[in-house]
């Protein structure tokens, strides 16, 4: 973990649907993207070392805010609301669609997004459309890979292998299995955050 993040000292800071609502500063910003039931929530809770700060749920497409998760006054997490949950109307979709693109075209304090993929299934078609609008915007990626303790270990190359070749995956980014279970990649993760922050605080 950082030795610059006293990461205890983490909490909600607000919830945001769109621009007038985001905090005006100028600290740091790693937005977490991915389909609903990923993990982004569990990853939060790992790195931060928290058993619930950001809410784990077994219920899909509950969390249709944007929520910036406040670290040591120095860093933010956004946990963006998942994609792909069936059961939402196609007004609310586009609705959905104009606040994160809104966020991640237009926030100065956006250093990266970690953009999390489940290991064991190839990319859905939402996960490859993100990562096209992200490398499209020239945003910082790190993918996360999860779930990596529901396969075993001599499979993972194989899975990552299949996870870059459908994202059409740039070499230079960031690549990072990942379990909340059992916390496999969770220091790479700190580092790459950190390197993305690159030497803000
Ligand atoms: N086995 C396993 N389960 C996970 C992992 N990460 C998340 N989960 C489970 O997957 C479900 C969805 O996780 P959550 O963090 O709420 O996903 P979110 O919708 O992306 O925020 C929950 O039941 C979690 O306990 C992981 O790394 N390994
Ligand atoms: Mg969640």
């Amino acid at each position: 973990m950082s030795e610059f993040l006293n990461t205890h000292n983490a909490s909600l800071l607000l919830s945001a649907a769109n621009k007038s609502h985001y905090p005006q500063d100028d600290l740091p910003e790693v937005a977490l993207a991915g389909r609903s039931n990923v993990g982004k929530s569990s990853f939060i809770n790992i790195l931060l070392n928290r058993k619930n700060l950001a809410r784990t749920s077994s219920k899909p497409g509950k969390t249709q805010l944007l929520n910036f998760y406040n670290i040591d006054d120095k860093l933010r997490f956004v946990d963006v609301p998942g994609y792909g949950y069936a059961k939402v109307s196609k007004t609310e979709r586009a609705k959905w669609g104009r606040m994160i693109e809104e966020y991640l075209t237009s926030r100065d304090n956006l250093r990266a997004v970690v953009s999390l993929v489940d290991l064991r299934h190839d990319p859905s078609a939402d996960d490859v459309q993100m990562y096209e609008f992200l490398k499209y915007y020239d945003i910082p990626v790190i993918i996360v890979a999860t779930k990596a303790d529901k396969i075993p270990r001599g499979k993972w190359n194989k899975h990552e292998s299949a996870i870059k070749n459908k994202l059409d995956f740039d070499k230079n980014d960031d690549f990072i299995i990942f379990s909340a279970v059992d916390k496999t990649g969770l220091d790479q993760s700190w580092d790459a955050i950190i390197a993305a922050i690159n030497g803000e605080f």
